[in-house]
């Protein structure tokens, strides 16, 4: 099956359509970026303790680093391997794991993303025996999870974390809602692993929800997934919805789940690893901390639940998912998060009703497209740049964390930075376009106020980086070049000895 050579699916540049993945499971897109040149295999013996997360890190430092197979971990004797950087800050696997072309701008990206997201395709039932993760399946006494390679990535990290790049399926008793979210899982034991849900997660009202009721939570995780299902998982919908039917949409492909063989929940047929258990009422042991993607340790180590593992499902020599957290750009959280981001931010600018907006980028940078939103606009009236900052600032897809807004105008990329700093630069009078939101919605993640219980009450400067909207009309008009010249000069780009295609230029001199 690895080797196989897959047909490509994707769209052409510049199309929103696309049709379904070209792959079906995490090796089928592993085999299709190692066609693309973005997978590098590390055959040499690696110590996951520690000295893994030491060489993604390292070789991460730079954007679009290639996905890392570690295809020997020291001392191992379960044949496993641990894939890191699966996605990164590799805007070309994200649109690959979406069957985007992977020469889509991400501004373009990020359209295509919008419309992918629309999308809603059921999940199918593939048969127990059919199934791939059922290459190999333990119950009870047969569970050893200690006998599969856990890395401990940072040197303060409170244990081994066997899940990192997971997922993790609940029900809600009332509503028998599933729903999918990637929470962090500690390795305490052969057949048991912490669970860390923070407040307000749907896990964690599932699990409440159980409890209440007197009665164990079942869980099923998968510590080796497909990137589709890993960025869904990691993505806030609303607790009505399917984000299984969602993660079919991103794929065109329904979601193959099949049967368990303990809890009543589905398992993702393809996945790599899978386990059933329960979360017991009251069954808690110590747990963190683990270096986060703010690039500082995140909550002090505390209780948390564990889940009693009653079966193993995997397929032979599994490819484990590790998501280093870190700083930009070796955090895992990188290019599809501030694409995805930046979608659902013009999809409630979109649903607003505003006028003029044009594009809309959180930099995964900005601690993973969290600190920091640039919005493009088309001035068209008086307020109109304050009024699109404000409501960026609050929508729902931005109000978390964002620290800064920056508006600027339609000429400017939000995606190129070296634009937003020259709009800042030479349109941004700081004595009068700055505002700043105070109380706001944000997260004991962030380490810049003290004392640490203030943390989830943050704030948001609005940068106004527009031309000023009183002197448009005496504003400088900028330096470009004339249409006429622009044209004449890439058609000569190659005579002229130069590789590749010229630079697109959008604006031009005016008369
Ligand atoms: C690699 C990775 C690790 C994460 N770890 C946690 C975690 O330990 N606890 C948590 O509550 N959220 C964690 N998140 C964030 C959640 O996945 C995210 O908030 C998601 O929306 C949760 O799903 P839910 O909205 O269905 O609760 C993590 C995200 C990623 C990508
Ligand atoms: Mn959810």
């Amino acid at each position: 099956m690895e080797e196989q050579s897959i047909e490509r699916a994707g769209v052409a540049a510049g199309s929103n359509a696309a049709r379904a993945v070209a792959w079906r499971d995490l090796r089928e897109w592993i085999t299709l970026i190692e066609a693309d040149g973005l997978l590098k295999r590390i055959d040499k013996p690696v110590d996951a303790d520690e000295e893994l997360a030491a060489i993604a890190y390292l070789a991460t430092r730079r954007e679009g680093a290639p996905a890392l197979l570690f295809e020997t971990i020291a001392g191992d004797r379960s044949g496993a391997r641990i894939l890191a950087n699966m996605l990164g800050s590799s805007k070309e696997r994200y649109a690959l794991a979406v069957g985007l072309d992977p020469a889509l701008s991400i501004a373009e990206m990020i359209a295509a993303t919008r419309d992918l997201m629309q999308r809603r395709i059921k999940p199918v039932a593939v048969a127990k025996e059919n199934a791939r993760v059922n290459e190999v399946v333990l119950r009870g006494d047969e569970v050893d999870l200690t006998h599969f390679p856990a890395p401990k990535f940072w040197p303060g990290d409170g244990g081994r974390y066997i899940g990192t790049g997971d997922i993790t399926l609940t029900r809600n008793p009332d509503t028998g809602r599933i729903n999918v979210g990637c929470y962090r899982q500690m390795l305490h034991g052969p057949r048991r692993v912490g669970l860390y849900c923070s407040p307000g997660k749907h896990g964690l009202i599932d699990r409440e929800a159980w409890w209440a009721r007197g009665k164990p939570c079942e869980v099923v995780a998968a510590y080796g997934i497909d990137p589709v299902l890993f960025m869904l998982a990691a993505q806030v919908f609303g607790i009505k919805e399917s984000e299984l039917d969602v993660a079919g949409g991103l794929m065109g492909r329904g979601v193959e789940l099949t049967e368990a063989e303990y809890v009543s929940l589905p398992i993702p047929a393809n996945a790599e690893l899978v386990i059933e258990g329960l979360l017991h009422p009251g069954d808690s042991e110590e747990e963190g901390p683990l270096g986060e993607f703010t690039g500082y340790y995140g909550r002090e180590r505390a209780p948390q639940p564990v889940i009693d593992v009653k079966a193993i499902h995997h397929r032979r020599s599994p490819i484990l998912t590790a998501a280093l957290m870190a700083k930009y750009p070796s955090c895992e959280i990188g290019a599809y998060y501030a694409i995805m981001r930046s979608a659902r931010i013009l999809d409630d600018l979109d649903r607003i009703g505003v006028s003029g907006v044009v594009g809309a980028y959180a930099h995964p940078a900005a601690a993973s497209g969290w600190g920091l939103v640039v919005v493009s606009m088309q001035q068209q009236y008086a307020g109109h740049a304050a009024q699109v900052l404000a409501l960026t600032a609050q929508c729902p897809a931005a109000a978390y964390y964002t620290k800064w807004i920056i508006a600027v105008d339609e000429d400017v990329d939000p995606t190129d930075f070296n634009d937003v700093l020259w709009a800042l630069s030479t349109r941004c009078h700081p004595a009068e376009d700055l505002d700043v939101l105070r109380n706001t919605w944000s997260t004991g993640l962030d380490p810049s106020q003290y004392p640490p219980e203030l943390r989830p009450y943050g704030s948001k400067v609005l940068i106004n980086a527009c031309k000023p909207h009183k002197h448009i009309k005496q504003f400088p008009q900028a330096t470009l070049l004339r249409q006429s010249v622009y044209e004449r000069t890439a058609a000569r780009w190659s005579e002229l000895g130069f590789d590749g295609a010229p630079p697109k230029l959008t604006a031009f001199h005016d008369k």
